[in-house]
């Protein structure tokens, strides 16, 4: 492409006023997203007008938060111009890695969810599928975290500062949501029933849109984000208090739930979301369609957990109140039409609003809900019985139940990984399952390999290239293939270097960043990433950790060499997550500062995790810590993601460890720790019996309050009494000494590196059945009904 350059500097000139030579890597980014995007944008139109002229079916995922990672370096994988570009730039004399980190990082999801929900849309795209993202354009993400004295630090997180080159404002796609006042129905001139409003606050939603880009098939979606602003009437004045009141509906992603504030304003933001989204698919297909009848033929509308689950009573308001439908006629669309997904199983992260609340800040849709919330009632108790429909009614306990609503109004449910599934069926959301156990289904979830092996682990993907001839790219099954080197000492050898480069890459890294060395030749990089949770049991590594710390006072050097890697950010009102990154950081000050411990043991904490940091760490990493308490986490990602990259996984029982430890067979995977069932059968649980009988133990737990760890008197203190006089509420204690086993046979089974990387090989290997092209075709064949190309296989 010679005209590349030239276009390039034009480019340049045109918004800087500068040469190349004089432009800093922000403006070097810029330009050159700015340049794809030039390019990719008559495939975005041809794929937009294919759809709306052969009346494709579409779905719109709606999701209060997304995680998209940069895109440079996708969109140009994707578009198929990586060498073309990044040769022509380094012919520019300029740095292609300062240019990809001038990238800000939209930090528009908390973890999984949001990051699995980018995953979907670029898998759509990649198989040409017709999914659109449908989201809030925050303006500013989850805090950027530091550590001040090893206490978590949150910093704004301004991510659009200089502005996002990817985005195209479209005011004139732009709709009105109203919120609060009052409403009442009233019969029109032609005797229909209208609602009248009085009082609201109208806010104007005004969509961003980003394409994405298929991989290397001219398909570009797109992902449309929303911005509340106040509405365009010059009749009307605002003050400064009302331009603030509609600005921050979208200024903050996830604000502070701790206070009565912050949770109506995450009410806000869910309804705008929904609000917005729906009416403009409605408004879209009125354009194209004349009849509303049939649009479950042509939209499907995807609720992602429960937070956009309004939803189902917003498209009910829409069909009976704009288009004059009768209640049977409107909810029989709306539920073909609408489908849910679950990520979780924690009863506190089950959605439920105050009934008051829902009712001054959206009155219409809460008259909505309760008509739902009648009829339900009125249907299903005959059959089921008071007691049961009770028990899983829209409302209920003076709340709105956002999952129940969701159930209710759609017409799939799915869970997130097998086991997550089942217990949805059998536990959470039980009663409905009885009543409609048609609608269950499960959607493991599934990774991007483009991402996580193709741009975050360029060495192994060459080795894969080298060795399957690069299908695997367009067709992840054909990964397997690779197993058939997993006796083949030479390939071994490549992928244990391989992995080698990128510990000496990250080693590097850590090195410059955290002023921490870490020996990339002999140690165990022993990594886990993910948020800050108590259940996640970010604890149970930590309490490993002094362990060896005091193993190795003690005179017994390690057998192996350990790097214990970690990256989370704690939720800002969550104290006690806190707590624990502060013991962890405290614990890596003692450890990486005594000569006694030499290079036998580090611990680095990364700060500010993220979609960047996770593409640093995951490639380099030996060991993948999934280490929940069976039958919390919902799925998990990051364990996919590592198993790509060829780390061991060391798991408990829960969540998709269970699919991997399948596919890989246990003599390639470590677990250990109780069951499901033995969680849920361990009734009478006595932290302090287990303390009390296990001397070894005690030394561990008590280094949390004797000053083996110095600056931690109170979070020592905390941490210990939720162990010991709170009964240890996640099973740390219960499930130590099986950790510790597991542990130690990571460090027998490193010490024989062919057996290591062979355990490696078939992780990879084995990895292909966790990709989202395989996921995201799954929901358009079984949920959505959407056409496609093919994977490989279903
Ligand atoms: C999270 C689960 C994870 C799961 C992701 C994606 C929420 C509410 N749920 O286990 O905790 O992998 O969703 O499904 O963030």
């Amino acid at each position: 492409m010679p005209e590349f350059k030239e276009q390039y500097k034009n480019m340049i000139l045109r918004l800087y006023a500068e040469d190349v030579k004089d432009s800093d890597a922000h403006q070097q980014y810029t330009a050159l997203a700015l340049w794809l995007r030039d390019y990719y944008a008559p495939f975005l139109k041809a794929t937009r007008q294919h759809y709306e002229n052969d009346r494709v079916k579409e779905a719109y995922y709606f999701a209060i938060e997304f995680l998209p990672g940069r895109m440079l370096e996708t969109n140009m994988l994707n578009l198929g111009v990586t060498d073309v570009v990044t040769t022509a730039m380094m012919q520019m004399g300029l740095d292609m890695d300062k240019v990809v980190d001038a990238e800000p990082n939209p930090g528009l999801g908390n973890g999984g969810l949001g990051r699995l929900g980018s995953e979907f849309l670029d898998s759509a795209a990649a198989l040409h599928m017709p999914l659109n993202g449908n989201g809030i354009r925050y303006q500013y993400g989850l805090f950027r975290q530091s550590f001040v004295n090893g206490y978590q630090v949150e910093m704004p997180d301004d991510w659009l500062r200089n502005g996002n080159a990817w985005e195209v404002r479209k005011e004139n796609r732009a709709c009105l949501v109203r919120f609060g006042g009052n409403t009442w129905l009233a019969e029109d001139a032609f005797g229909r029933l209208v609602p009248h409003y009085e009082n609201t606050t109208d806010v104007l939603a005004v969509p961003y849109d980003t394409g994405v880009v298929g991989y290397q098939n001219q398909t570009v979606n797109t992902f449309r984000l929303w911005s509340a602003e106040l509405p365009t009437d010059p009749a009307v004045t605002y003050t400064l208090q009302q331009k603030e009141e509609v600005n921050e509906i979208t200024e903050i992603l996830y604000p502070d739930d701790s206070n009565y504030e912050g949770r109506l304003l995450r009410l806000k933001q869910e309804y705008f979301l929904v609000s917005a989204g729906v009416q403009s698919i409605v408004r879209h297909y009125r354009k194209h369609h004349r009849s509303l009848n049939h649009m479950d033929a042509t939209v499907a509308i995807h609720i992602n957990d429960t937070h956009p689950a309004m939803a189902i009573p917003e498209m009910m308001r829409i069909l009976m109140d704009e288009e004059f439908m009768s209640w049977d006629q409107a909810w029989a669309i709306t539920t073909k039409v609408m489908s849910y997904t679950n990520h979780t199983l924690l009863s506190e992260s089950l959605e439920t609003w105050p009934q008051d609340m829902v009712a001054q800040t959206v009155p219409r849709i809460y008259q909505i809900i309760q008509e739902i919330d009648r009829r339900f009632r009125e249907l299903q108790t005959p059959v089921y019985g008071a007691d049961r429909v009770n028990r899983c009614t829209p409302l209920g306990d003076g709340t709105v139940r956002m999952a129940y609503l969701a159930v209710i109004g759609s017409h799939s449910v799915n869970g997130v990984a097998k086991l997550h599934t089942e217990l949805l069926e059998k536990d959470v959301l039980k009663d409905l399952y009885r009543i409609y156990p048609a609608r269950f289904n499960n959607k493991t979830n599934g990774i991007t390999m483009r991402r996580w092996l193709q741009i975050a682990n360029p060495a192994l993907t060459h080795l894969l290239n080298e060795k399957l001839n690069g299908d695997w790219c367009h067709r992840p099954l054909d990964i397997m293939g690779v197993q058939s080197f997993a006796k083949d000492p030479t390939f071994l050898k490549e992928l244990q270097e391989v992995k080698h480069k990128n510990k000496v890459a990250l080693a590097k890294k850590i090195r410059a960043r955290e002023n921490i060395s870490v020996d990339p030749e002999h140690a165990i990089f022993d990594v886990q990433i993910k948020r800050l949770h108590a259940y996640k049991r970010q604890l149970l590594h930590a309490l490993f950790i002094i362990d060896e710390y005091q193993q190795i006072k003690a005179g017994q050097p390690l057998s192996v060499p350990r790097v214990h890697i970690f990256s989370a950010k704690a939720a800002p009102s969550y104290y006690y997550a806190k707590e624990i990154i502060k013991l962890i950081n405290e614990i890596a000050n003692t450890v990486n500062h005594d000569p006694a411990v030499g290079d036998q043991l580090k611990v680095v904490f990364v700060p500010n995790y993220g979609v960047s940091e996770a593409e640093d760490m995951i490639p380099a990493a030996d060991v993948s810590e999934q280490i929940s308490l069976a039958g919390k986490e919902a799925s998990g990602t990051s364990n996919m993601k590592l198993m790509a990259n060829g780390a061991i996984t060391l798991a408990t029982m829960d969540g998709a460890n269970i699919e991997i430890a399948d596919a890989v067979g246990e003599d390639n995977i470590v677990t250990f720790g109780m069951t499901v069932d033995e969680v849920s059968a361990y009734t009478n649980y006595s932290s302090q019996a287990i303390f009390d009988s296990d001397k070894h133990l005690q030394k561990v737990v008590n280094a949390l309050i004797d000053g083996t760890i110095p600056n931690i008197t109170r979070e020592g203190r905390d941490i210990y009494n939720s162990l010991l006089q709170y009964n240890d509420e996640y099973f740390v204690l219960a499930d130590y000494e099986s950790y510790v086993k597991a542990q130690d046979k990571i460090s027998t089974l490193y010490q024989d590196p062919e057996k290591w990387y062979s355990m490696a090989c078939i992780n990879i290997a084995k990895s292909g059945q966790f990709s989202s092209d395989l996921t995201i075709a799954r929901y358009g064949d079984d949920i959505w009904h959407l056409t496609r190309d093919q994977v490989g296989v279903n």
